[in-house]
């Protein structure tokens, strides 16, 4: 039986590169990439069994997501659905949080405090950005800074709530469902801030693809303004709808096409990581994605609701622009039916034959994968092939339950959190690591050809 598709993707790589800002004439250049036989002669392809869930902390109660204090190794913030934000202190629950935002969130369903960045200079800022449903449904970016004199605890008093076009202090939601949250910092020093497409199913206002929504998009925002800033941001100037090419679109869109995004990383170029951005975006009845997108290349399309995943799905209406861009990892509801992303791999507790690997899991089934990445030289492009399931090896069920996120601490090192179990666990393995002199291998290099569709259980 069909299991996980490792697609045969199609790619443009005519789009604009945001750095580089060549002409946008999309020349489409589609290429395959032969890999599954340079995967299994170049990559290091990890033994089962080998990875194993150490328990980090318990007793949170539905956690969403985990962040590393930027400022202390030995400190994770865990956010929690209803409103709070835990602090985990050298593996144990602090009794007091962070920040309780619990009164001005609406909370349930795919609804909650969703979302937690800190800006990358929050040393010395000491602002970080939370994203959440307010109490009429509706999303909201807010910025806070930390208490000045307590590392450990927020100022609730410093709340701004971000302004976006139209004027509002929040981005509607049609719908209760599809709502996203993620919020990461990117290697560039951009907010990237993961919107789904409103809710309901199929995306019946078709927001995805609509240039004047910012639903069912990734947007990039300069979050570095002054306090007294109206908007809270800017638009950073190479964004890559403002010159109205190949369509005119709200500044703020780095990219369209997403129906539900839950969880987006970028592979760290800080440990030896290609920067590109990894997007899991949550299928409506047939296909779970993940997306790769090469360091700076905004303004591709993913394809949602005309595609889902590499599927053709609702086509009556037309994609804003095209060409859409198809996944790297896909699979159908025989695996799961709701995709967690993950991260690329880049510390070194789990050995070096990990690294580089992206994890990923599924919400409803409380399966783990990770799968080897390998980047064409020439383009950025990556595929994906060598997939391993570790959900028996870190505990099944019985320990994952349904994973709701990721997380990854200062040395590279995952977490997994338990959404129903209250609980986060840390990979590890179970074998020696041997010392590893160099923390910062190239990706290989990856000649065209054809990638073979590989099925696997
Ligand atoms: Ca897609």
């Amino acid at each position: 039986m069909a299991a996980l598709r490792v697609a045969t993707f199609t790619r443009e790589s005519g789009q604009h590169s945001a750095a580089s800002r060549r002409p946008r004439a999309l020349r489409r250049r589609f290429l395959t990439i032969a890999l599954t036989a340079l995967l299994a002669a170049g990559l290091p392809r990890p033994a089962a069994a080998q990875l194993r869930a150490d328990p980090h902390v318990a007793g949170l109660s539905s956690p969403l997501a985990l962040a590393q204090d930027p400022t202390d190794p030995a400190v994770q913030f865990i956010v929690e659905q209803g409103g709070r934000i835990r602090v985990v202190r050298g593996g144990a629950l602090e009794p007091a949080d962070f920040l309780n935002l619990s009164a001005s969130v609406s909370s349930g369903g795919e609804r909650g405090l969703l979302g937690l960045a800190f800006a990358p200079d929050y040393a010395t800022s000491r602002r970080f950005f939370v994203n959440f449903t307010n109490p009429s449904g509706h999303t909201v970016v807010a910025r806070f800074r930390r208490s000045r004199d307590n590392p450990l605890v927020a100022d609730p008093s410093t709340r701004f709530d971000l302004r976006w076009p139209g004027g509002s202090r929040f981005i509607s939601q049609p719908f209760s469902n599809h709502n996203g949250g993620t919020l990461v910092f990117g290697p560039d020093g951009y907010l990237y801030v993961g919107l789904g497409d409103g809710g309901s199913g199929n995306d019946p206002g078709h927001r995805a693809q609509s240039p004047t929504t910012l639903l069912g998009k990734m947007l990039r925002i300069d979050v570095t303004v002054p306090d007294d800033h109206p908007e809270g941001y800017d638009v950073p100037p190479d964004n890559p709808f403002l010159d109205g090419a190949p369509i005119a679109a709200l500044p703020e869109i780095w990219a369209f096409g997403l129906r539900n995004p839950w969880k987006f990383s970028f592979d760290d170029p800080g440990r030896g990581g290609t920067g590109a951005l990894f997007i899991a975006d949550v299928g409506q009845s047939s296909r779970e994605e993940v997306n790769h997108e090469p360091a700076g290349r905004g303004g591709r399309n993913y394809g949602w609701r005309n595609r889902e995943g590499t599927r053709s799905n609702v086509t009556n209406l037309p994609p804003a622009y095209g060409p859409l861009a198809d996944p790297i990892i896909e699979y159908e509801r025989n695996v799961g039916r709701s995709i967690t992303g993950g991260f690329v791999y880049r510390g070194r507790a789990l050995g070096p034959e990990f690294r580089g690997r992206y994890f990923f899991a599924d919400f409803i089934t409380g399966r783990v994968w990770s799968i080897g990445i390998a980047v064409d030289g020439a383009t950025g492009e990556a595929a994906a092939a060598g997939l391993i399931e570790h959900t028996a090896e870190l505990g099944g069920r019985a320990v994952l339950g349904m994973i709701s996120s990721f997380g990854v601490d200062r040395d590279g090192e995952l977490f997994v959190i338990s959404f129903d179990r209250g609980q986060v666990v840390r990979l590890t393995s179970t074998r020696p690591v041997p010392p590893d002199p160099d923390p910062t291998p190239q990706p290989p290099a990856v000649p065209r050809g054809r990638l073979p569709v590989e099925w696997r259980r």
